[in-house]
């Protein structure tokens, strides 16, 4: 049985529900309360907590999952008023991961934000474990923390927090040696399930892991793909949810670095759910990237999935979204025309510069090949002439070729 507050603004229980399905339970229905504010100690009011109770007892639900995260105390008084377990959108979010993250580094980045989320609640999840047998919260930091106290708990935390610093730097060194080759670098980011990793393969022709699934990337992954001379390096990511609990947010802090430094953002919408769901895919979006600290960074808007929507509909999105551009990662419509867009972004990061290379200076020549946009070159008597467009940070490097 589903739960929630309207707060006025509400969009439905469709996402939950799409997040009970991915983690192994089906929704059998859902009791929704309009008010400001959550009860701080029972979440809904005495007379929709009977209702909830009399909603329970008809459809035989054996759990109840809250659209919002719980207090630990809100909570246990659920359960102790309706006899069930009652889990939070963070526990199912938590989850998912948990059962998606299969490199090293997922796994660890993802029993930290667990371990963080159940210290506040130290009992909540693993009751739910002895009532439940298996099922949902069961892939979690595993069982012997049911005995395990706080302070181990914190122990743990912190022998993860070593091992992701670990991580972290090993990225950190992978992205200098790609800062290094100073190709402008692009980041996929968006609602989970919109396509990006769709995208990748679409964009760079390789393989890509995909599924119809929430949450199915976990680790970034960078492939590059060249357009009109000029080659760009793109970076596939975790998806963003509307509120993507903050453990996650911190836990994945290395991972996300990965939007972060990236010189241009490609916000990538499933087109085919509708005004009011691309709406808020991108308004959870805008607020991931606003937490992360990335909301600045220049930017293309992609819509995908085009092949599902009539001509049309899709006159009507071009109405709507003039500068958003539309693509099928399906079926490769638009492809050519985003790479277009992706490069028009980056150029105009770029400063025009007219350089004389001279013939002894030919390694310089070659990395200006590497870096530049638009390069035109003339043979001349004391050298190869160049035109280009370069990195604005670049410039200065070359300043003693300028004409
Ligand atoms: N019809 C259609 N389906 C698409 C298109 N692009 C992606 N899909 C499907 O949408 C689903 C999600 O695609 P992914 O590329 O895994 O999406 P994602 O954004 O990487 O999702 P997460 O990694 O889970 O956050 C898959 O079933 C894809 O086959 C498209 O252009 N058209
Ligand atoms: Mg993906």
């Amino acid at each position: 049985m589903m739960i929630a507050i309207d707060r006025g603004r509400s969009h439905g229980l469709g996402e939950l529900s799409d997040l009970l399905l991915a983690a192994g339970v089906a929704p059998v229905g859902e009791v929704v309360q309009q008010r400001s504010e959550p009860d701080p100690d029972r979440y809904f009011g005495r007379g929709k907590l009977e209702v909830l109770a009399e909603q329970v007892a008809r459809s035989g639900a054996n759990l109840i999952a809250c659209d919002d995260e719980l207090a630990p105390r809100q909570e246990r008084s659920l359960e102790k008023l309706l006899g069930l377990p009652v889990i939070d959108r963070t526990a199912i979010i938590l989850d998912i991961f948990a059962s998606h993250a299969n490199s090293s580094e997922g796994k660890l980045q993802v029993e930290l934000a667990q371990l963080e989320y159940n210290l506040a609640r130290m009992r909540g999840l693993w009751t739910h474990l002895e009532r439940l047998g298996a099922g949902i919260g069961t892939r979690g930091p595993g069982e012997s923390q049911i005995e395990t106290d706080r302070r181990l708990a914190r122990d743990r935390i912190a022998s993860l927090r070593r091992k992701i610093d670990g991580v972290e730097r090993t990225r950190r060194v992978m992205r200098k040696r790609r800062e290094r080759s100073e190709l402008p670098q692009v980041a996929l980011a968006g609602y989970t399930n919109a396509g990006k990793s769709s995208l990748l393969g679409a964009l760079c022709e390789c393989p890509v892991q995909v599924g119809d699934r929430p949450f199915h990337t976990l680790d970034p992954l960078t492939r590059s793909f060249e357009y009109d001379g000029g080659r760009f390096l793109l970076t596939d990511t975790v998806g963003f949810i509307e509120k993507l609990p903050h453990q996650l947010v911190d836990a994945f802090r290395a991972t996300l670095e990965e939007t972060v430094l990236s010189d241009v953002l490609l916000i990538v919408v499933d087109s085919s759910g509708g005004d009011e769901r691309m709406q808020l895919e991108l308004d959870a979006s805008e607020t991931v990237l606003r937490d992360i600290g990335a909301d600045d960074k220049p930017r293309v808007t992609v819509l995908n999935k085009i092949d599902l929507l009539s001509p049309s509909q899709r006159e009507e999105l071009r109405f709507a979204w003039p500068t958003a551009v539309q693509v099928s990662a399906r079926t490769g419509e638009g492809i050519p025309r985003l790479k277009d867009a992706i490069r028009e972004v980056v150029e105009s990061g770029m400063e025009p510069v007219d350089l004389l290379v001279p013939y002894s200076e030919g390694s310089r020549l070659s990395e200006l090949h590497e870096i530049a946009l638009g390069l035109s070159r003339i043979d001349e008597p004391g050298g190869v002439r160049v035109s280009a467009r370069l990195p604005a940070g670049q410039v200065h490097r070359f300043a003693d070729l300028a004409v």
